[in-house]
């Protein structure tokens, strides 16, 4: 209630006992709800500026190089690519839907397998760690899944026989002589020659013995660096197995480890096959590898499971290394994961991580070996920082509706 009278010092105390007037609460619910919108209106116009958005891929990007059968280098080849098919279906779909529709991805026509295990390699700078993966991969693949290019069935199941591999080496802008190292590597390996054999981390006494299949590994080279999620987007746009691992350059995981990704993925695939199996470190916590590291390093480690346990949703949430650069993936499970990739940095494994979740697809963290390798390029304390913001900048993205699958 308001006083009649003038507000003058002889009746301030009449006032001062006057209850204060509230606005009626239907008000102040409306002025919280306005308050809100224009948060969220001005967070949603924030995130929108600051959420990365990919490079469009170049021309010469959709082309590879690779060894002739005689030792030459080939000219530039166009590069097989499920992505661009994909996408034209998506698109004929949605006309045909109308705009109103959601498209289910079950729907779109999607390029079948060709071999059976791709392996994609980002490489920046890598001319002294790539070969000696190279060879470590490339006798497993061989001995593993032979030299035939062609996929076969088996007559009885009518199951992909494990048969059949590619490498798709990612030069992500090097300027050093990675792209050289690479095809002096497969020539070496086409022709058989193996003149100076190098091992990896890993393999001590690597067999050298067989000849690889003409055209089973292929260089692309990005223009200009992207990092890493941005090469291994790319690669795995390009591939065309029924099972697809990323790895890293340096060899740092073991690569005889692959069969147990496959067995891990193949063990939780559901009914269209999808599934993805992660390699994991977790079980290395507190040997001696991991505590040889920095503290430094270590803490941020930790401070970054943290970040990662509260900001992601709860399957990504429970995997306990999101980090390792050895992950596989099912051929079906490829439309819903590669597609709406963004991050082109160090944080991309955790959006490939939060899209299979998001599509339901069922995942799996399997122990593999893993060694500390000299030469990483990775600034710990930048790197850190820029994975933190990153991973805000992505969730805010997903659950904002910057980014989507449409
Ligand atoms: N540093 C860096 N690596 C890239 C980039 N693009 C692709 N890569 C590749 O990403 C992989 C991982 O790089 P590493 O420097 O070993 O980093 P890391 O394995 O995450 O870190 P470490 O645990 O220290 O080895 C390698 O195959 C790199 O060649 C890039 O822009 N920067
Ligand atoms: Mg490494």
């Amino acid at each position: 209630m308001s006083l009649n009278k003038p507000y003058t010092l002889d009746n301030v105390r009449e006032y001062s006992k006057t209850p204060i007037e509230m606005p009626p609460t239907w008000a102040l619910v409306v002025a919280l709800g306005f308050l809100f919108v224009a948060l969220l209106f001005w967070a949603y116009m924030a995130v929108h500026v600051l959420a990365p958005v990919p490079r469009p891929t170049r021309r010469s990007e959709k082309q590879y190089t690779t060894i002739l059968p005689k030792g030459n280098r080939s000219d530039a080849k166009e590069l097989p690519c499920w992505f661009d098919k994909w996408e034209a279906e998506k698109q004929l779909a949605k006309k045909k839907a109308g705009p109103a529709k959601a498209i289910d991805p079950a729907q779109i026509l999607f390029e079948s397998a060709d071999l059976f295990m791709s392996v994609v390699v980002p490489a920046y700078n890598e001319e002294d760690r790539l070969v000696g993966m190279l060879e470590e991969a490339v006798d497993y693949l061989q001995s593993e899944y032979g030299g035939a290019h062609e996929m076969e069935m088996e007559a009885d199941t009518g199951k992909v026989k494990r048969k059949g591999w590619e490498i798709v080496i990612v030069s992500d802008g090097s300027t050093d002589k990675t792209v050289d190292m690479a095809l002096d590597f497969v020539r070496e390996h086409q022709l058989s020659l193996h003149k100076s054999p190098r091992s990896g981390p890993w393999a001590k006494d690597l067999k050298h013995n067989s000849n690889i299949p003409h055209g089973s590994i292929r260089v692309v080279q990005l223009e200009a660096n992207r990092g890493k999620g941005g090469a291994v987007t790319h690669g795995m746009r390009h591939v065309r197995g029924q099972y697809v691992v990323f790895a890293d350059a340096d060899g740092a995981s073991r690569f005889t480890d692959l069969g147990k990704l496959v067995d891990g993925c193949q063990s939780v695939e559901d009914k269209e096959g999808r599934g993805v199996a992660i390699g994991s470190r977790a079980h290395l916590v507190g040997s001696e590898a991991v505590v040889k590291r920095s503290k430094l390093r270590n803490f941020l480690m930790h401070s970054f499971h943290l970040l990662l346990r509260l900001m992601t949703p709860p399957a990504t949430a429970a995997i306990k290394d999101t980090q390792c650069g050895f992950k596989l993936f099912s051929r079906p499970s490829l439309p819903y994961i590669v597609p709406y990739m963004h991050s082109e940095g160090w944080i991309f494994d955790v959006e490939m991580l939060m899209l299979a979740e998001s599509a339901g697809i069922p995942m799996v963290e399997v122990a593999i070996g893993w060694k500390e390798v000299m030469g990483s390029k990775l600034n710990v304390i930048w790197d850190s920082l820029g994975m933190a913001w990153g991973l805000a900048i992505l969730r805010a993205a997903w659950m904002l509706g910057v980014y989507n699958r449409d």
